[in-house]
């Protein structure tokens, strides 16, 4: 076989793998498990660099590990509900099911190309009955454990996809899928309590030393735990309590208003029957057209309205007027906030706009501060000033002690809040999992019964974007039994948001095909953790955060012993061309399919897993992808070189000191290879070290007398190390040296030490620093020895003639200055 057909040879080992189940995996108790998952992909279309990217990382760990030893679970599926299904149908009429069937054949098809060694039995997709009658079963023991509930909710609402959005669909204000500028509605809506679990989530991030740092702050951040005091204000006309939540109670001697969200309960109150009422309710309205993200921006200007009303501050009896602003969310702390503007910027910007009192009521440390010449808020440490009993106190101290004063006069309490708000997955969508609840006149709100799901998603609707579910305007869904009276009843037509149910499909993985479970205890049990979790740094925050939230909750249900999903991270960075992140509207696509056609699957992956390392960024490069080819042309070309040869030979035992070299090289490369693949991921110099071990080859071949046996060992050792970056050329070219066995099941190279020490190593002669000869010497001479050696050279009798020795500096196997004067 002369030339590299890569097309023949990968379509020939696909084949041939799947035929003998490969990469089929069970439960061996006899071997140490590992569990190597890619994020699955939402089935769009087409596969795209970055899914090339994710999987050719994911499949060079699972196979490394195979060849390690490791019973490897490696498995792929769909994350196949969601709205661009819809969207599409609404666009050129395709059933949601049909387009996204569609798409996941054809991206099978093409991730089938790339050769990766998937079990694909074990293969979930979230769309289909078998998996989301799961999916609606989990929803219940989050009902039954009273972690999922409905309530009223102000939402994001996209007028033009009629939908809500989470915040982080929210882009800038407006919708990341349409630009359309969101608004915000009340929606009866259902939630899952993820803040039961905030201080969990936020502690066990501990528990995770092989996450990157930065997703680990991201998370931190995201879950925003803070420390502080509750307050109690006093309405002066009606006496009722407003408590604010602050985490700088040693600054309430400062407070010079009070700010309420401009939905706070309380406004609508005080403002009734008021000259207030009407420009305030005009100010509220205009404000909830706002997004949160906009209203807590530091570029957004602040706006407010005094209400007509005042409170009490409890510590120093003081009258201060009540406001509403647009920079005070309703649901964080209690929707009230008290003004200091000396020592908040935000507090500091509103009081100069509405010339608002601005009282000082910490200063630095041996210095005083001038209202006159403050140009922002002091926020640092100090002092306390102007704060009856607490005057003189550190700040530090003054937390502590106002917080203590609060208590025990029962004017306020300690707080400890979280920024994590519940998680809405209320969808008025229908490409979703529908929500397992029945609503019954007598009853309420009653479960679906385990027998009766799941509730089928019914296939045959109509598209109009109303704003309401579709499912409402299909009556056989709408209608049914209650399971409890048997009365008359309709059922939720809220779909689950997809975090749903990707929250757990890695579970599902380790028991894929049970139709009795979600999954077996002693599978689950077996598989998780997930060992080695691979995607992209986007899902940092929401995806691992539910993922994380539902195996803690899951956990406490007794179905699943781990508490943590994922044991070691890694993401990846982006693929880019011409330095930009490659996208449709940029116009700057790489297609994976045509580079596969074009060159074959193995270049692809090499050539991505040789371009940066996994973590980074990494550029497109045509010049690169060829690299690639011709490496493997060259390895291909080098394999049959000796094809024949290396079917029939002697062992070899003296080596040459030639030999020795090219044997140093094969296990040095075998160690390197090693240790970049299982310490660091850093493919790329793993691989480059492989293409050195070529190029020592290629030296070696040119040699007269060469030692066959040994060659046989550089070869199976090249093979070994490039398998699994390039799965097919290596089986391909494995079975053509002789082997019968697959090259996916032989054990992973080991080297020896003692290949690794050199009999020979050359010096350097420096004279003044400056080199004049070299010197071949035995390696292991001592610095006595070397010096010796070094001194009777030509070269160092010339340059030490008639001249002083000053001093000598050997550096052992390395080389020796002579400085002479
Ligand atoms: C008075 C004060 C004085 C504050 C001062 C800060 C500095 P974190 O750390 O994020 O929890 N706040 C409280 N509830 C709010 C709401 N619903 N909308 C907007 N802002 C709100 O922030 C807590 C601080 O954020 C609280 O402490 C409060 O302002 C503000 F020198 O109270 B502070
Ligand atoms: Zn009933």
């Amino acid at each position: 076989q002369e030339r590299y057909n890569f097309s023949e040879i990968e379509e020939k080992w696909q084949k041939k793998w799947a035929d003998r189940l490969m990469y089929k995996v069970d439960e061996d108790p006899g071997k140490v498990k590992y569990y190597c998952l890619e994020m699955f992909p939402y089935p769009s279309g087409n596969l795209h660099m970055g899914h090339v990217r994710n999987y050719s990382i994911g499949d060079v760990v699972a196979r490394f590990k195979t060849m390690r030893g490791y019973n490897v679970l490696h498995p792929m599926g769909w994350d196949a509900f969601g709205l661009p299904a819809e969207n599409a149908a609404i666009k050129h009429g395709i059933p949601p099911a049909k387009w996204t069937l569609d798409n996941i054949n054809n991206m099978r098809r093409q991730l089938k190309s790339m050769g990766i060694s998937y079990d694909w039995d074990r293969e979930v997709t979230t769309c289909l009955p078998d998996y989301y009658k799961w999916t609606q079963w989990l929803f219940l023991q989050f009902y039954k454990n009273g972690l999922a509930y409905k309530k009223k909710a102000h939402v994001n609402w996209c007028p033009s996809c009629a939908t809500v959005l989470a915040n982080e669909q929210v882009v800038d204000g407006a919708c990341e899928r349409c630009d359309t500028v969101v608004e915000k509605k009340a929606l009866e809506q259902w939630f899952f309590r993820i803040t039961d679990y905030a201080q969990e989530l936020l502690d066990s991030l501990a528990d995770l030393p092989g996450w990157p740092e930065k997703v680990k702050t991201m998370q931190e951040n995201w879950i925003g735990r803070s420390e502080g005091a509750e307050i109690h204000f006093t309405v002066e006309k009606t006496g009722e309590k407003i408590p604010v939540y602050t985490t700088r109670q040693d600054t309430v001697f400062g407070v010079t208003y009070l700010v309420l969200a401009p939905e706070h309960p309380m406004v609508e109150k005080l403002i009734a029957g008021t000259e207030y009422e009407e420009p305030v309710k005009s100010f509220v309205k205009s404000v909830q057209q706002m997004t949160e993200i906009a209203r807590t921006s530091t570029e957004t200007e602040k706006e407010g309205m005094f209400i007509g009303a005042y409170v009490i501050n409890p510590l120093n009896e003081e009258r201060v007027p009540i406001w509403v602003a647009n920079y005070v969310l309703l649901d964080y702390g209690t929707g009230a906030v008290m003004g200091v503007p000396a020592h908040d910027e935000r507090d500091f910007a509103f009081a100069k706009k509405y010339n608002l009192p601005i009282r000082i009521v910490i200063e630095p440390v041996g210095q005083e501060l001038k209202l006159e010449e403050m140009t922002t808020a002091y926020t640092d440490d100090g002092i306390m000033v102007n704060s009856g009993e607490f005057t003189g106190l550190p700040n530090k101290e003054g937390l502590v002690r106002v917080a203590n004063h609060l208590e025990e006069r029962g004017k306020g309490k300690r707080k400890i809040n979280f920024r994590l708000r519940d998680w809405l997955i209320s969808r008025q969508r229908y490409w979703g999992a529908p929500i397992p609840i029945i609503y019954c006149e007598k009853c309420g709100a009653v479960p679906v019964p385990d027998k009766d799901l799941p509730v089928y998603l019914p296939l045959d609707v109509e598209f109009r974007p109303t704003g309401e579910s579709p499912l409402n305007h299909i009556p056989e869904f709408l209608h049914t039994t209650c399971p409890e009276c048997g009365g008359p009843a309709t059922r939720e037509t809220d779909t689950m948001d997809t975090f749903v149910c990707s929250s757990w499909y890695f579970l599902r993985y380790t028991d894929p095909k049970n139709t009795e479970e979600a999954f077996g205890k002693e599978k689950v049990d077996y598989w998780m953790n997930v060992d080695q979790y691979i995607g992209g740094v986007e899902h940092a925050i929401l995806h691992l955060l539910y993922a994380r939230f539902f195996t803690k909750a899951l956990s406490n249900f007794g179905l699943v012993s781990a508490r943590e999903p994922f044991k070691n991270l890694l993401t990846q960075g982006m693929v880019l061309k011409d330095g930009s992140k490659m996208s449709k509207s940029k116009g700057n696509v790489v297609s994976p399919e045509e580079i596969i056609k074009k060159f074959g699957a193995d270049t692809a992956r090499l050539f991505i897993l040789f371009a940066a390392p996994p973590e980074r960024d990494l550029e497109w490069s045509d010049q690169g992808v060829e690299g690639s080819y011709r490496f493997l042309n060259r390895v291909w070309r080098l394999v049959y070189h000796y094809q024949k040869e290396l079917q029939e030979i002697k062992p070899q035992d003296i080596l040459s000191p030639e030999d020795k070299d090219l044997r140093r090289l094969v296990h040095g490369t075998i160690k390197k290879v090693t240790e970049d693949v299982e310490q660091r991921f850093n493919f790329n110099t793993a691989i480059s070290a492989i293409m050195e071990l070529v190029n020592g080859l290629y030296q070696y071949k040119e040699r007269p007398n060469q030692n066959l046996s040994l060659v046989k060992e550089a070869i199976d050792a090249l093979l070994l190390l490039l398998a699994p970056f390039a799965p097919h050329i290596t089986e391909e070219l494995w079975e053509a040296v002789g082997n019968k066995d697959s090259i996916h099941k032989q054990s992973w190279p080991v080297y020896s030490e003692e290949a690794l020490i050199a009999d020979e190593v050359e010096v350097v002669l420096q004279i003044n620093g400056k080199v004049r000869d070299r010197l071949v010497v035995p390696a292991q001479l001592d610095r006595a020895e070397l010096e010796k050696a070094v001194l009777a050279m030509d070269k160092a009798k010339a340059a030490i003639e008639g001249k002083e020795i000053v001093k000598i500096i050997t550096v052992p196997g390395k080389l020796v200055n002579i400085v002479v004067k």
